[in-house]
Parts: structure tokens; C-alpha cells; sequence
């Protein structure tokens, strides 16, 4: 099999397995099985040193970051049309949605699901998941102020930037507010969810389907 993903269920692999599901390419998944001490095995390692999922096996190349890994994808399969044309407008956006993402509303969810790799104080923990909180939830109104008037981030289709977001309202189903009672995004959340390829991927993560 061509691709390979490594990847732990509902963690930042979500995306690419979505990806790759959504564009009909032949794929095998392998988990990461961590340790105690949340150790990747050392096979992993050698192939993403800093031991995060997931890894994106194609060929020979190993590549690391959902969000390249999805961009990877979509380049790979360009009939999944999972980006806009090159040089498009709706190209740029999509490069603006998925970098504001990965750089800003991830980030967010890294401080509140690892408060101690922020901090030396043990007591200063809760609060960086208090900020992070808030951050989430800002970002999260943006997201879904952004979604009022079209059912997609960019263009007219579903795109890489779409499975990039689902992944996210999940990951924020913990939230205050959870991610998805803000109706624009739980629209938005709802129709992926219809997707085969999305379907697809919370099968073989595992994953449940929530009843919205
Ligand atoms: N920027 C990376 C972040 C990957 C990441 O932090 N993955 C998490 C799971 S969602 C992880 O591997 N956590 C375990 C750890 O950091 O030890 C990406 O988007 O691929």
C-alpha cells in the first residue's frame, strides 16, 4: 500500500485519515501504541523524532504536520478537488483558514490539553487552561461568524480546510460551550459528517458519532 498513516484516534490524524478517505485512495492505517509515560516506541521515533502523530508514509517520503499531510493529499489526488484551483482567490483563502488553524486555534487546544509543557509552576497550570479556554472560544465565534452565509470555509465544495475544522470542533466537544453548540458550526460539523470519506475515518478511529 502506497500510503501509510500513523496515527492515535481523535488525535491531530483525524484530518489526513479524512483526507485520504474523502479522495478514495488506498491506505493502511498503523497505531501509535504509547507507553505509560505517553513514550512513542522507538520505531516511530526514528520516523518523527518528536514522536507526535500523526506521520504520513508515501513511498519513501515521511511526512510530519496534519495540516501538510492534508495539503500532501489533495495534490496527490487532485480529482478529490479537497483544494481550489492554484492562483485561484478561493486557493489563498484556503491557505489563510489553514494556517490560521494549525497556528492559532491549535496552538489553543495544545495549552489546554497540555497545560504542564507551558509552565515550570505546577499552580500556574489551571490557569493556562482558563486562557486557553477562552482562546478556543473566541476563535470557535470566528469560525462559526465565518460560516453564516456559506456551508463551506472556501469556495464551493468541501475542501482540506473543512476536514482541518472537524477535527477541531471535535476535539473542542469538552468545551464550555462544547465547539459544536454554536449553530453554524455544528451545520457545518453535521454536513461532514454525512461524507463517506468522514464516516469512513471515524469507523476505523473508532470514533463515536455524535448525536447532534
Ligand atoms: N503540529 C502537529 C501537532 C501534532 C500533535 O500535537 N499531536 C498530538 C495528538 S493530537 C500528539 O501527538 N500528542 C502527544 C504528544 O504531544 O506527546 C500537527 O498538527 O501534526
Amino acid at each position: 500500500m502506497r500510503f501509510r498513516l500513523h496515527y492515535v484516534p481523535g488525535s491531530a490524524a483525524m484530518a489526513p485519515h479524512a483526507a485520504l478517505a474523502e479522495a478514495g485512495a488506498g491506505y493502511e492505517l498503523r497505531l501509535v501504541e504509547r507507553d505509560e509515560q505517553g513514550r512513542s516506541p522507538r520505531e516511530y521515533l526514528a520516523l518523527n523524532p518528536l514522536g507526535r502523530v500523526p506521520t504520513l508514509e508515501d513511498g519513501d517520503l515521511v511526512l510530519t504536520e496534519s495540516a501538510a499531510c492534508v495539503l500532501h493529499v489533495a495534490e496527490r489526488f487532485p480529482d478529490a478537488r479537497l483544494v481550489p484551483p492554484p492562483g485561484t482567490r478561493e486557493r489563498s483563502e484556503l491557505y489563510r483558514w489553514l494556517m490560521f488553524m494549525t497556528n492559532t486555534l491549535q496552538p489553543a487546544f495544545l495549552h489546554w490539553f497540555y497545560p504542564e509543557r507551558y509552565t515550570v509552576d505546577p499552580a500556574g497550570e489551571e490557569g493556562i487552561r482558563q486562557l486557553a479556554a477562552r482562546s478556543i472560544a473566541e476563535h470557535l465565534e470566528r469560525l462559526d461568524a465565518e460560516l453564516a452565509d456559506r456551508p463551506w470555509l472556501v469556495g464551493e465544495g468541501r475542501s482540506g480546510a473543512d476536514l482541518f475544522l472537524f477535527m477541531l470542533v471535535r476535539w473542542g466537544r469538552r468545551q464550555d460551550p462544547p465547539a459544536w453548540d454554536r449553530p453554524n458550526l455544528r451545520a457545518h460539523f453535521t454536513r461532514l459528517l454525512e461524507r463517506e470519506g468522514v464516516r469512513r475515518m471515524m469507523d476505523e478511529q473508532g470514533l463515536e458519532i455524535p448525536a447532534l
